[in-house]
């Protein structure tokens, strides 16, 4: 906000070293930096200042832009998009700031002098990993997105100070390591003590009378936390456009108790510094499901306060009241970790800013808009009414009065039918109590939607069905997509070339134009080349494969890739069936003609999922056995490679011909790596799950590794009472594999160590992967013998990035833009002493 004393009326002076963007320029701005800002001389400068050095010299480059386009949009008073997330998985910033300024090669030049490569300073940079997996990333592609389309928006969320946990693997099991990715400080980000607000915890209500007669509530809270937003800017790709990531870091209002510090008790008196500074302090590493810890429901509930509580006083700067409130802000809830926000802008409207309870209604329910992101029952979020109603008293009456309020506008419809009624209700009563977030998110959101196809007509027909039939206007579906700014041009640079030279660079910003690859599949120079640049991307992933676990891989096989979250839904033990199987069967007879396969996989299981990290476990005792089997000599390799995050997912998919997407269908709402691995030339082994449908859509039947159950053969084998074991007493060679693993083969001896695995899958297998084993073995077949032909394949893999234009994120931002949000772009005009982008 400009202050109200502000009186500076002078223009800011060409500040030539902060803005220009030519390779002289930087270079002295560089070195201006590593002096000033780092305090160092160039000769005693580590590769960290000079990382600094250099991200405070792009960071300049982008205050101009970021600070425009804020500027712009109050003079404008735009309608903007708050994009509430507890989890933001941005990725390293430094090489997408400089491809969307576009000077990546002004700063090579520049950097050479240092005697470093920019790429040294790129990797040198700690990755904010403030998410767990497809959900943070996609609200990561999202603000790329809409900061490339132009859309005013802002991205809420929590500054954790560990983000997600850095993995070890220690006797092939996993160790969780503290994440300080703050320790060395970060250059993008910028502190705004003075927009800091407070956010009430605990203690009780009471009703009051107003000076006008009028009857109200107050909370009077146990404690009071500050809220300090810390600013990131967004750049979008060749546009003015830079947005805001606004994450809260929490801190104590008083630091000190001093009533407790004079009378002796120093520790006491900074306890509740030690309690503030908590709720900010740790990311739950858990993906689906969430953990029910009252410190996490801390989290949701700080975020979203501070959250709304900076739209409230942006919107009254600019406006006489709240009135217009949601004419002005379009909310996104993120799953229902922010739909406390729903609750929250009833109580600030009605306790703070006195409105009647039916207009504040209508601005609520006109603000807000839901996405689900999951169909696991055990990651439907719900709150025990003891634990909410101790924490967020207000919060607690103001819910029961929505859910009165609605309960008796569904009896009219549903006179006689109490079931309905409970099955509706947002307190679920039929055993210990819990308010019920996903119902509280429906009932106040404007509109609903799913993240796929598939999964928006399933959350339809089934986890949202009661809710479909009341307002099915509310639903529609925005199937998620991913930026290809980061996802093909940041991490894959050969193949950006290759594409740009046949058909020109409009395709980063339209990425339907891939269509144009389709002239060059008959063109064998094209496919030659082709192949050479997976190649050498392979190449390159296999030094960095030696040098991370010293297993040495040829480049020349089959890279046949699993990275995501490690669940039982996602079956990487099915993938490792698959590993074992072709292993019996090389024993059973060592001449047998297979097509050579690395099998790489990447992926942190939750610290308390006992059966992810027993898979963990599996895939790297299955990989010791195999590399030291002689009789192999090569054809297989199994590498689980340590720590998998963004910057190792940029590494990774590029370099993949196989993509593994082999959840049980209807458990993968959509899957997002799915998009980023065929946008890179891999094709694809899945199941008619999620996105998946959509790609092989896309791509076409012929040109995608179908198999397994349908989501209909799934309910349908369920219900008629699904028995793994008949797979297993009439599967020879499944029961040769599954007998492999529970003997001790693969662990010393030792039969009892993957017996819980293997006595899940044979008496339970709650995901089927009996069911689908012989369908994925005969379809892994199939793409062995597809990639004996390299010509075919090659242009199976040309196909399947000319056909990826629809998983831009650009397109879903679009749609969410224009069938949700209701926003339009707005331009940003830099002041002329400002260079233009490249
Ligand atoms: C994930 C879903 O599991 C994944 O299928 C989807 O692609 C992603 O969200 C983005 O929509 N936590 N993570 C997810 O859902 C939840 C809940």
């Amino acid at each position: 906000d400009p202050s109200p004393e502000s009186t500076f009326v002078c223009p800011i002076i060409i500040e030539d070293d902060r803005t220009g963007l030519d390779t002289e320029t930087i270079r002295r701005a560089l070195r201006d930096n590593l002096l000033y800002i780092q305090g160092k001389l160039p000769e005693l400068a580590s590769k960290n200042d000079l990382y600094m050095a250099l991200a405070y010299t792009i960071r300049d480059r982008l205050l101009q832009r970021w600070l425009t386009t804020q500027q712009t949009y109050l003079k404008k008073d735009v309608r903007t998009v708050c994009y509430l997330s507890a989890e933001f998985l941005v990725g390293p910033h430094l090489a997408n700031n400089l491809i969307n300024l576009g000077i990546y090669e002004q700063v090579q030049k520049a950097v050479s002098e240092s005697g470093l490569k920019l790429e040294e300073l790129i990797a040198q940079e700690e990755e904010p990993g403030l998410g767990n997996g497809g959900l943070g990333r996609l609200a990561a592609c999202y603000l790329d997105s809409l900061s490339t389309l132009e859309i005013p928006a802002i991205g809420y969320g929590i500054r954790y100070e560990f983000g997600i946990f850095d993995q070890e693997i220690h006797d092939g099991w996993q160790v969780e390591i503290t994440d300080k990715w703050l320790q060395y400080g970060n250059p993008w980000e910028i502190a705004r003590p003075e927009a800091g607000v407070e956010v009430k915890f605990g203690g009780y209500t009471e009703s009051y009378t107003d000076e006008n007669g009028n009857y109200r509530s107050r909370w009077i809270p146990d404690y009071v936390v500050k809220g300090i937003p810390y600013d990131t800017p967004i750049l979008g790709y060749r546009v003015n456009t830079a947005n805001t990531m606004r994450l809260w870091k929490s801190e104590a209002c008083e630091s000190f108790d001093f009533g407790r510090f004079n009378r002796g008790d120093y520790y006491g008196a900074v306890d509740n510094k030690v309690h503030s500074e908590n709720i900010s302090k740790v990311l739950y590493p858990n993906d689906e499901p969430i953990q029910g810890k009252e410190l996490r429901l801390e989290q949701q509930y700080f975020f979203v306060s501070c959250s709304l509580q900076d739209m409230i006083r942006i919107h009254l700067h600019e406006n006489p009241s709240l009135n217009s409130f949601h004419q002005k802000w379009s909310v996104q809830l993120n799953d229902t970790h922010p739909s406390v926000g729903v609750a929250e802008l009833m109580r600030l409207l009605i306790d703070v800013h006195h409105f009647d309870w039916d207009k504040a209604w209508f601005i609520t329910q006109n603000t807000f808009a839901y996405t689900n992101h999951t169909l696991l029952p055990e990651a439907l979020e719900k709150w025990p009414l003891s634990i909410f109603g101790r924490l967020l008293p207000r919060l607690m009456e103001i819910i029961y009065e929505i859910n009165h309020r609605f309960l008796d506008k569904i009896r009219i419809i549903y006179p006689h039918d109490d079931g309905k009624i409970s099955r509706l209700s947002i307190i679920d009563e039929s055993g210990e109590k819990y308010v019920r977030m996903a119902h509280l998110a429906c009932v106040g959101s404007q509109a609903i939607n799913g993240v796929a196809a598939l999964h928006t007509e399933l959350l339809k027909k089934d986890v949202l069905r009661n809710f479909y039939e009341l307002f099915p206007e509310k639903f529609s579906n925005k199937t998620n997509g991913v930026t290809p700014r980061r996802w093909i041009v940041s991490s894959n640079p050969r193949l950006t070339f290759a594409i740009t030279e046949k058909i020109g660079e409009n395709w980063i910003k339209h990425l339907e134009d891939l269509r144009g690859l389709e002239n060059y599949v008959d063109d064998g120079e094209f496919r030659d080349s082709w192949r050479r640049i997976k190649y050498d991307i392979k190449a390159d992933l296999a030094n960095y494969i030696d040098k991370k676990v010293g297993i040495k891989v040829d480049p020349s096989t089959l890279f046949d890739v699993q990275v995501k979250r490690i669940h039982e839904y996602k079956r990487q033990h099915l993938n490792v069936l698959h590993i074992v199987t072709l292993y019996h069967r090389l024993k059973n007879n060592p001449n047998l003609d297979i097509t050579p396969r690395t099998f790489i996989f990447g992926g942190k299981a939750a610290p308390g999922y006992f059966m992810a990290k027993l898979i963990i476990k599996l895939i790297n005792s299955v990989a010791e056995v195999i590399d030291n089997d002689p009789t192999i000599g090569g054809r297989l390799k199994v590498v689980f490679l340590p720590d998998y995050n963004v910057t190792f997912g940029q590494r990774v998919y590029p370099a993949a011909d196989l993509s593994e997407q082999i959840s049980t269908a209807g458990k993968e709402a959509s899957g997002t790596g799915n998009m980023k691995f065929s946008m890179n030339g891999a094709l694809t082994i899945g199941t008619l799950d999620g996105a998946n449908i959509e790609i092989r859509e896309e791509v076409g039947a012929e040109n995608f590794f179908l198999f397994g159950l349908t989501t209909e053969e799934v309910y349908a084998k369920k219900a008629a009472g699904y028995n793994p074991q008949e797979y297993y007493y009439h599967n020879e060679e499944l029961r040769a594999v599954l007998d492999l693993i529970g003997s001790g083969f693969f662990s010393r001896g030792d039969s009892s160590l993957f017996r819980p695995l293997v006595d899940n899958l044979i008496y339970d297998d709650p995901y089927m992967l009996l069911a689908d084993y012989q369908s994925y073995i005969d379809c892994q077949e199939g793409v062995g013998r597809a990639y004996k032909d390299q010509e075919h394949w090659s242009r199976l893999a040309i196909l399947n990035v000319a056909r990826m234009g629809k998983f831009s994120s650009d397109r879903s931002i679009r749609q969410y833009c224009e069938e949700i949000w209701r926003v339009q772009p707005v331009k940003i005009e830099l002041p002329d002493y400002i260079q233009a982008n490249a």
